[in-house]
């Protein structure tokens, strides 16, 4: 007889003498056990088990163990069985409902006592740290590490974050342009500041002769001395004084008419995909039947230390009935300035008439951008 999980031991008895009924319970003559309860009811009584527990072979109280049967425990908890009841107790990361013990939810550790640096995500059974951006989650799984992203794009393939330096910071990173560029807008790349043109360049001289040549990440200055007999002729040009020689003045035909100079910049390690690149082209004088020969030599290279000078063997000259040109088969280190002369001389009807002199400055710059 089972009601409420109370577990119920009845007696009747026959009470043919008398129509008065007899309450056992209250008199004390019952034959429940202490732990149960015992109910009077007309012509007999009954024993009862406590909640959680079944009437044994003995009429003794047994506790139900209802671990070993069916319990609502999920599989996130263990069964434990207890006199006249069990609970589950439940696995890390939950913890039994308010007022249920055969139930187990999840904690939230996030808005609990979760140690994450920055931010947390509760998940069914834990928790996880997160981190804000440019950050990485430490080996602790809790505190923030900066992301250098300048040595991660080092390593890997993906190619540099800058065109200047890159410099790690909290969180994130800056490039930083050496002086003589400005960062640009995008901030990745560096962009020449002109001094020539801002005024910021201070050559020597200003004024004839004195040539401020722009460059990446610098500027040149050039002092154009045009040698005694000569004078300055518009910006580049020295021009001879005595514009004709007298007959069979030799030494006079020797000396160019002109010197020309000029100027031809270009970043460090340049880029050469087919091999070369025209840098000058000097073009011959319109004269009837005239031949040209061209001679090109190097003046003279200031190289930075540690900068491998240019050589005359990086340089090579093109000529034709008309014209000359010079180009570059080097892609040459900066920073360094190199000199080169080409002659021209010029021939008519195989009698020399005179020479010509491009003087050409070649100028690499420090940095390849
Ligand atoms: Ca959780
Ligand atoms: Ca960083
Ligand atoms: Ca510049």
């Amino acid at each position: 007889m089972l009601s409420d999980g109370h577990v119920k031991q009845s007696v009747l008895r026959l009470a043919l003498s008398s129509r008065v009924d007899l309450d056992e319970c209250a008199r004390n003559i019952s034959k429940c056990g202490s732990d149960q309860t015992c109910s009077n009811f007309y012509g007999g009584y009954s024993c009862q088990c406590p909640a959680g527990h079944r009437l044994g072979t003995d009429n003794t109280c047994v506790d139900i163990d209802e671990c070993a049967y069916s319990n609502t425990c999920s599989i996130l908890s263990t069964c434990v069985n207890t006199p006249g009841s069990y609970h589950c107790v439940c696995s890390p990361g939950f913890r039994n409902a308010p007022s249920n013990d055969k139930v187990c939810v999840d904690v939230d550790e996030c808005s609990e006592d979760a140690a994450c640096e920055h931010g947390c995500v509760n998940t069914w059974g834990g928790y996880r740290c997160t981190c804000g951006r440019g950050y990485e989650l430490g080996k602790d799984n809790s505190t923030c590490v900066d992301i250098d992203e300048c040595a991660l794009a080092a390593s890997s393939r993906r190619g540099r974050l800058c065109v200047g330096t890159c410099v790690n910071t909290a969180g994130t990173y800056r490039c930083q342009c050496p002086p003589g560029y400005r960062e640009s807008d995008d901030g990745r790349s560096c962009i020449d500041i002109d001094e020539c043109e801002s005024g910021e360049a201070t050559c020597a001289r200003p004024g004839p002769g004195e040539v401020c040549q722009n460059t990446r990440g610098s500027y040149h200055c050039h002092t154009i001395q045009c040698p005694d007999g000569y004078r300055l002729d518009g910006k580049h040009t020295c021009k001879r004084i005595a514009e004709y020689c007298p007959v069979r003045d030799n030494s006079c035909l020797r000396r160019p008419s002109a010197y020309s100079y000029n100027f031809i910049t270009f970043v460090s390690n340049i880029y050469l995909p087919s091999g070369s690149v025209d840098l000058f082209t000097v073009h011959g004088p319109s004269l009837a039947e005239a031949q040209l020969d061209f001679e090109l030599g190097l003046v003279g290279v200031q190289a930075a230390p540690g900068v491998q000078p240019a050589r005359l063997s990086c340089f090579d000259m093109r000529p034709t009935a008309r014209q000359c040109t010079i180009s570059l088969l080097c892609s040459l280190a900066g920073p360094q300035v190199a000199e080169l002369e080409l002659t021209m001389s010029v021939y008519q009807r195989d009698q020399y008439i005179g020479n010509m002199v491009a003087r050409i400055i070649v100028i690499v710059s420090e940095y390849n951008y």
